[in-house]
């Protein structure tokens, strides 16, 4: 037998030098004279996954030894970023590493820049599941990610004459060293066809379309490399390789037709977070994914145990929204048709497994689907499906207790299937992502689930990882802590409090501040370089990075600047808090306000950055291309965080905690996570301002008529009529038209409900920023009083309340 690797290797600047060279000539097949900075990159790729890949095995082993219970973190969606810094990191060998690369003439950030960026989601869930991953390694939880090779990602942005374009995101094509291809697991996925029953109690699906689905695992490693976990993506294959019969009679190009049609499968993201559109390709991506996955898990818990009465105790298996719902049905398939359970032993099994996280209760983005196209595409899941819904039924009217029955049908008048039921059902737990997220979730969308099962819902806040979000994105902070209370924060964010102390400290201040000023001025060069725009470090950073969404408000941060402009131009030697607004989002493609509001921000932006009255007092950049790389430089260089969605709208946020942690101040409303940011930073170190969720609700009922409150403010009225002359359109006067007539017509979002207070609240930041010692004592506090927000806290929850998971 072949004894396996036993103690990790140890980096050493001459085995890291050494073993580069190897890999460019041996991996890579280059020689040093001839290498690019890209080959070189690949080369240290290869060289650190040989490192994690020692501790891979480590953990690997001792996850089968303990026959203990594995997590599966289900979800459409991972928005990793790039994982060389971050191997790196967690390893501790950056240190042999810059050296060695010296010793070569080369510089470590330069071969991190030409490593692509794995952007496998959409935004804030996608990426809430990179950071769990990480977490779940950090607490040496067995845990398995599970989801989608896309070979596009989220597509790239870019502005041409300021509207949003669209580009073919190709993160696969320069090669990812990160992943192995495990051609040996792969299973069968059937779409379509029709049932029959052979009288023995057997059940068969002839399918009319199957497909593979190939396995690619991707390490992922926890603090210090104590644990690696694996990230498990699904790739779409081809069943047979191409169509022997039309191949035969010499019709090549369509005998490649099935091939085509099976890897469509795992194509592309779909890039709409908020719109559900009933599309057949989507149901198809979340069945393609969700089955192989089950499989998979069962296969593994069949190599270790035979009796499936016990997957309970022994899986764990997370959905990150509904878009992995159809896995209720799914296991009770595997477990009734394939392992010969009986339905209602299928069901108790997994109502046990499986459990469901909701992120949002905005009614176009929960999913359905329409009977029609469900019953093509998964005959059998309907047939189950409406066992489940004819059971439950039956199960509540036997409690007799006074609930509306049509609210917890998942079929809904017969016509659409309500995932967000059959995923509550299905579940063992279901949680929300804030305290308030989480109240509202019980009060609403699931309130008359939450009377018929009062404990089934649970809160698990957010969190982030303080390695990527802090230890790796923001060094001068990084070294200031690590010089003042040591690196235990690190894997244990709470200890952060412990700079708490040196608020007040000025030589900590100064250092404080220092550290601030090189990341703006980083991310300075960086705006000078993306845009041409020059802008002033001293400046005031004021940043609103997010998916562009009428919810999150972009708008009403674009009127205040505008209505600071026209302050400005009107007595511009008053005494002005230079401020940069700094933007970064991409609107989903087919959502024409969102790419109307960019296009508005960019206007804006342009009559701005060339008035020369203006000057350094106010510049506008919308930086193209928002992604975890960009955020990674923006972040550590704001001073303003603008978490401003319509109360009662933001799930959690998940930036609000990133840009606290890097010392920036919230303005904000009582939303999601900001409630509880404000509760640890305390009052004075956060602007909250605008209306509740209560108020909100309230208006709602009531109905709201913006006119008076435009009229009413001459603040607002001004930049209205900005809107409509075309003071920010000259090429075309009726470009906002639209826009000011929504606000004018209804204004959802309540835009002018909330503006003057918002605006007001940006002035008391702008005095309070002059005062710059008491400003860094507050950004301070930020950094030091939200250490709560670590994902390894978030996990913590979920291991102990959803999971029941031991953690390290
Ligand atoms: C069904 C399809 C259109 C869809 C695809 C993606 C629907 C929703 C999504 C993504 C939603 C999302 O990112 N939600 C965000 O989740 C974060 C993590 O919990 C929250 O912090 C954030 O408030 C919420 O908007």
């Amino acid at each position: 037998s072949v004894e396996p690797v036993t103690a990790p290797r140890v980096a050493t600047t001459e085995s890291i030098r050494l073993g580069l060279v190897e890999k460019l000539a041996y991996a890579v097949g280059k020689d040093p004279e001839h290498a690019t900075l890209q080959d070189w990159s690949v080369a240290l790729g290869l060289l650190v996954r040989d490192h994690v890949v020692d501790h891979w095995f480590a953990a690997t082993r001792a996850g089968y030894s303990k026959h203990g219970k594995r997590v599966y973190y289900l979800s459409m969606e991972f928005l990793i970023g790039r994982l060389l810094n971050d191997a790196i990191a967690n390893l501790q060998i950056e240190a042999p590493i810059i050296e060695a690369l010296g010793e070569l003439g080369l510089e470590l950030k330069d071969l991190l820049g030409q490593e692509s960026d794995a952007a496998l989601g959409n935004g804030g869930l996608g990426r809430l599941a990179a950071c769990f991953l990480d977490s779940m390694s950090r607490l040496a939880i067995p845990a398995y990610g599970y989801g989608i090779r896309y070979e596009h990602g989220l597509f790239r942005q870019r502005f041409h004459d300021g509207w949003q374009i669209e580009e073919a995101e190709d993160w696969l094509v320069s090669g990812h060293v990160w992943e192995f291809e495990r051609p040996e697991v792969k299973y069968t996925i059937k779409f379509g066809g029709h049932i029959s029953f052979d009288g023995q109690g057997q059940t068969h699906w002839h399918a009319e379309q199957t497909v593979l689905a190939v396995a690619y695992d991707t390490p992922i490693t926890g603090w210090k490399g104590a644990h690696v976990n694996t990230l498990r993506l699904w790739s779409s294959k081809p069943t047979e390789i191409l169509d022997l019969r039309r191949f035969n009679s010499g019709d090549y190009l369509n005998a490649a037709e099935k091939l085509i049609r099976a890897e469509t499968i795992s194509r592309v993201l779909y890039p709409d977070d908020t719109t559900a559109e009933g599309k057949e390709l989507r149901l198809k991506q979340e069945f393609f994914f969700t089955s192989a996955s089950l499989q998979d898990l069962l296969r593994r818990f069949l190599t270790e145990f035979s009796d499936l009465k016990l997957l309970p105790d022994h899986v764990s298996i997370q959905m990150n929204d509904t878009h992995p719902a159809i896995a209720v049905a799914e296991l009770m398939r595997l477990l009734a048709d394939e392992h010969r359970l009986p339905f209602i032993e299928a069901f108790e099994i997994t109502r046990k497994c499986l459990s469901y996280t909701n992120h949002t209760l905005l009614p176009e983005a929960l999913e359905r689907w329409h009977v029609g196209l469900f019953r093509k595409v998964l005959p059998r899941h309907m047939q189950i499906i409406e066992w489940i819904d004819y059971h439950h039924l039956a199960e509540v009217q036997g409690k007799g207790l006074p609930v509306s029955l049509d609210a917890i049908r998942i079929i809904d008048h017969g016509a659409e299937i309500r995932m967000g039921n059959l995923a509550f059902i299905g579940s063992k737990r279901v949680n929300g992502v804030s305290a308030l997220h989480t109240e509202l979730m019980k009060q609403t969308v699931f309130s008359e689930f939450h009377k018929i099962y009062p404990d089934r819902i649970v809160n698990q806040t957010n969190g982030i990882t303080p390695r990527r979000w802090l230890y790796e994105c923001n060094p001068p902070l990084r070294n200031l802590l690590i010089e003042a209370i040591g690196t235990e924060w690190i894997g244990n964010l709470e200890k952060i409090d412990a700079a708490t102390a040196f608020a007040t400290d000025a030589s900590f201040k100064e250092k404080f501040a220092a550290a601030k000023r090189q990341n703006k001025l980083r991310l300075a060069a960086e705006i000078k370089a993306r845009l041409g725009i020059t802008v002033d470090p001293s400046a005031l950073f004021d940043v609103q990075i997010k998916r562009i969404h009428e919810y999150k408000r972009q708008l009403m941060n674009i009127l205040e600047t505008i209505a600071l402009y026209h302050a400005i131009r009107r007595t511009p030697g008053a005494e002005w808090t230079p401020r940069v607004k700094i933007f970064g989002g991409k609107a989903a493609p087919g959502y024409h306000i969102a790419k109307r509001i960019i296009k508005l921000a960019n206007d804006v932006a342009k009559v701005i950055n060339n008035d020369p009255i203006v000057g350094d007092r106010l510049k506008v950049a919308f930086l193209p291309n928002y992604n975890v790389s960009l955020a990674e430089i923006i972040i550590p260089a704001a001073d303003l965080s603008e978490q401003i969605s319509t109360a009662g709208m933001e799930a959690s946020g998940t930036g609000n905690m990133k840009l606290a942690l890097n010392g920036a101040l919230t303005i904000g409303t009582l939303d999601g996570a900001n409630v509880e940011i404000g509760e640890r930073v305390g009052p004075d170190n956060i602007y909250i301002f605008g209306l509740t969720a209560a108020d909100v609700a309230d208006i709602r009922i009531h109905g709201y008529d913006p006119r008076p409150t435009i009229e009413g403010d001459p603040v607002l009225a001004e930049v209205m009529r900005s809107l409509v002359s075309g003071e920010f359109s000259s090429d075309d006067n009726g470009r906002y038209h639209g826009i000011s007539d929504v606000l004018y017509s209804g204004d959802y979002f309540l835009v002018t409900a909330d503006f003057q207070a918002y605006f007001q609240r940006q002035r008391d930041a702008d005095r309070d920023f002059r005062d710059s010692s008491r400003w860094t004592e507050r950004a301070i506090l930020n950094t030091t009083k939200v250490g709560w927000f670590s994902s390894d806290r978030t996990i913590r929850g979920y291991a102990k309340d959803v999971w029941n998971v031991p953690v390290a």
